[in-house]
């Protein structure tokens, strides 16, 4: 027999806490009750049909979202491969907005003629990249809760940093490290968002430098970048900004410190081996051998509050036009400790209250947490032994709260409100929740330090979210493990197949986590995803004012407005100003010289919600979206001559097909 079919209208109605199925609610007048009694029938028919278990149909009705209605929270994941942000509603797990970022992308014209500068801001020595491995995306935070004002995003493959303005979701600004090769420890943010943190990752020469691997020790280093925000310019002041030379171990995540903590950062290590791969023939050992000798590598403990004091002190050197404090400063100055940690570590995480921090060495089945305030006690009391490079390594012992056996390859952990942390294990693959302990594990009845249930997830685990888990008050509610291997999870698409987000249900406490939903993520490899309260962003609807220009997020002044469209010729400089609104263009005709260069101006004078245009050159590589107010310029040489039809992109009204013009290119 098929025992999923045991279920009748009975169980399912239990799922329905509130249906009352079978208890008729008659005499109502319709209203909820008749009716939810009445499709508790047809639920109950559809899901034997479906061969569904009551369990299914529980995480079906915890995150079907009705037409209409909104999603809770709004997740922030990172893109990996694709270079971009996505932004994912939950419960219901629909894509709501690709970002773009370090990639272009066509639909909102970002590289064909919209953000042009900003994406080249990210090439690096004239080399033109268009694409990035966005890793960790970071919500601005105010007093260590996310304010929703912006977004930050690094490119492990490049050292980029990225900043998107959730006012309109469009990314702002793009630097380039000129001191790191890559970085994986970014993008973390200080509870008042006054610095992006961003470690590198790889040892290597610093400012992209030569020198021969043999001199590994000495002439590759290790660092990490501490990027000044400008809040109320909504950008990075790389003029505020310094780092922090590091020994070459291979720096890899960070956490900033927060309430107990906040003024430190933390970030973890490998290769403390100083292993520089090759062939075992030529005397080498392989990278995947030689950086996992050690039993410890170092958690890095930095004090960047009396960093930032040795910046403004003139106590940094010059490193290709970027100051850089010395290791030796750092060191002589107290700045930085290390305290050993399990085999080959990778999550670091601070818990809510800042006491702790949380480490996971994939290589150890155990999370170690380490009391930030027995960190001071052992520097305070100078119970350190210098490593080779001299920097004090603390006493272990002295450090360590707890230690808990949670399973096997924990990478990442993350929290709840009700004193649990949740820890993703790569190779079971699973997740466990544990107690944690001080005034927070108080939250819930177990024992401090205790490993109380775990939930399997399909497959290969990497990161891990809660709602709002990084902040100093997370949510919990759910949770959604980013899994990097689906295999049988969804129709195989050929070879290469997605990754999967599994959202699981983390509201009641113990050995509860019920799986509810599978988001097949077809986009390159997303690493981790911040999820905020939907209700504290507040993005334009319109952009406030016709002729606003995204990139000042500011009226810009000459824009073209209704009534003054033209084009002007100045020599060979041709400037078109133009206007869009449902459903033409203004002016109609463009006419040009072979040779001439232009600078299309084009606003649209839309006040209409969604109302958006697009503005396409067929054969120029130019497609932009201009939405409800948005002004934008292109530039390009008409060195082809012929006739162009410009047409709107998106359809945009019944009379879409007509919105369009010719751009006309006289030979000479
Ligand atoms: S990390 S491998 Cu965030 Cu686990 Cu990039
Ligand atoms: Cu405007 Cu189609």
């Amino acid at each position: 027999m098929n025992t999923r079919r045991i279920i009748g209208a009975a169980a399912l109605a239990a799922c329905f806490g509130i249906a009352g199925c079978g208890q008729g609610n008659s005499g109502n007048g319709g209203g909820s009750a008749a009716s939810v009694t009445g499709v508790s029938d047809a639920v109950s028919k559809v899901a034997n049909d479906r061969d569904l278990t009551p369990d299914d149909v529980l995480a079906a009705v915890k995150t079907y979202m009705p037409t209409g209605r909104h999603d809770e929270y709004i997740m922030f994941s990172s893109g990996g491969h694709s270079g971009q942000v996505f932004v994912i509603g939950v419960p219901s797990m629909r894509l709501l907005r690709t970002i773009g970022v370090f990639t272009p992308e066509p639909w909102q014209g970002w590289g064909y003629g919209v953000g042009n500068e900003i994406l080249e801001a990210g090439n690096i020595e004239g080399h033109e990249l268009s694409w990035g491995d966005t890793h960790h995306p970071a919500l601005s935070e105010t007093a260590g809760d996310y304010d929703g004002q912006f977004c930050f995003i690094n490119d492990k493959a490049n050292a980029r940093m990225a900043v998107i303005d959730l006012k309109d979701f469009e990314t702002k600004q793009i630097i380039n490290n000129p001191i790191a090769l890559n970085d994986h420890g970014g993008a973390m943010v200080t509870p008042n968002t006054e610095y992006i943190i961003e470690g590198g990752q790889y040892g290597s020469p610093l400012a992209g430098t030569y020198a021969p691997i043999e001199d590994y020790n000495a002439s590759y280093k290790g660092m990490v970048t501490m990027w000044k925000f400008d809040r109320s310019k909504g950008r990075i002041d790389e003029s505020k900004s310094f780092a922090l030379e590091l020994p070459p171990y291979w720096q890899d995540l960070f956490d900033a410190g927060k309430l107990d903590s906040e003024g430190w950062i933390f970030g973890n290590s490998f290769n403390t081996e100083l292993a520089i791969g090759g062939k075992t023939a030529d005397g080498g050992t392989p990278f995947e051998a030689g950086v996992s000798q050690r039993d410890n590598d170092y958690l890095h403990i930095i004090d960047y509050r009396k960093a930032e004091e040795l910046y403004n002190s003139g106590a940094a050197e010059d490193v290709a036009g970027f100051p850089v404090i010395p290791l030796s400063t750092l060191i002589s100055e107290g700045v930085l400790y290390f305290v050993p940690e399990p085999k080959s570590p990778h999550g670091v995480d601070v818990t809510p209250d800042g006491k702790y921090v949380v480490i996971s060495g994939k290589l150890d089945p155990h999370v170690t947490i380490y009391s930030f305030e027995k960190m001071q006690a052992t520097i305070a009391a100078k119970n350190w032994e210098p490593d080779q490079f001299g920097v004090p390594v603390l006493d272990f012992d002295s450090c360590v709260e707890a230690q808990i056996e949670v399973g096997l390859g924990p990478l990442h952990t993350q929290f709840d409100d009700k004193g649990y942390a949740y820890t993703s294990l790569f190779l079971e693959p699973a997740v466990a929740r544990w107690t944690l302990g001080g005034e927070w594990g108080k939250k819930n009845p177990e024992a401090d330090w205790t490993l109380v249930g775990k939930q399997n997830v399909h497959y290969n685990i990497g990161h891990l979210g809660t709602m709002e888990g990084d902040t100093v008050s997370p949510d919990g509610k759910y949770l959604v493990a980013f899994n990097k291997w689906s295999l049988d999870r969804f129709f195989p698409t050929g070879p290469l197949l997605p990754q999967n987000f599994q959202l699981i249900d983390i509201a009641e406490g113990g050995d509860s986590m019920q799986l509810l939903y599978d988001m097949p993520v077809g986009f390159g490899e997303p690493h981790y995803a911040q999820t905020i309260k939907a209700d504290k962003l507040k993005p334009y609807e319109v952009y406030p004012a016709i002729g606003w220009d995204p990139n000042t997020m500011a009226v810009k002044p000459g824009a073209p407005t209704q009534g003054n469209e033209r084009i002007e010729r100045n020599g060979n400089q041709v400037d078109i100003y133009m206007t869009a609104v449902r459903s033409h263009f203004t002016p109609e005709h463009v006419k040009v010289k072979e040779g001439d260069h232009i600078r299309w101006h084009i606003t649209s004078i839309e006040r209409a919600k969604d109302a958006t245009h697009g503005f396409s050159i067929p054969m120029w590589n130019i497609n932009i979206s201009l939405e409800p107010g948005e002004t934008q310029t292109i530039e390009f040489v008409a060195d082809r001559p012929g006739v162009y039809s410009f047409y709107c992109s998106e359809f945009c009204s019944a009379l879409h097909l007509e919105m369009t013009g010719y751009l006309l290119v006289e030979p000479n």
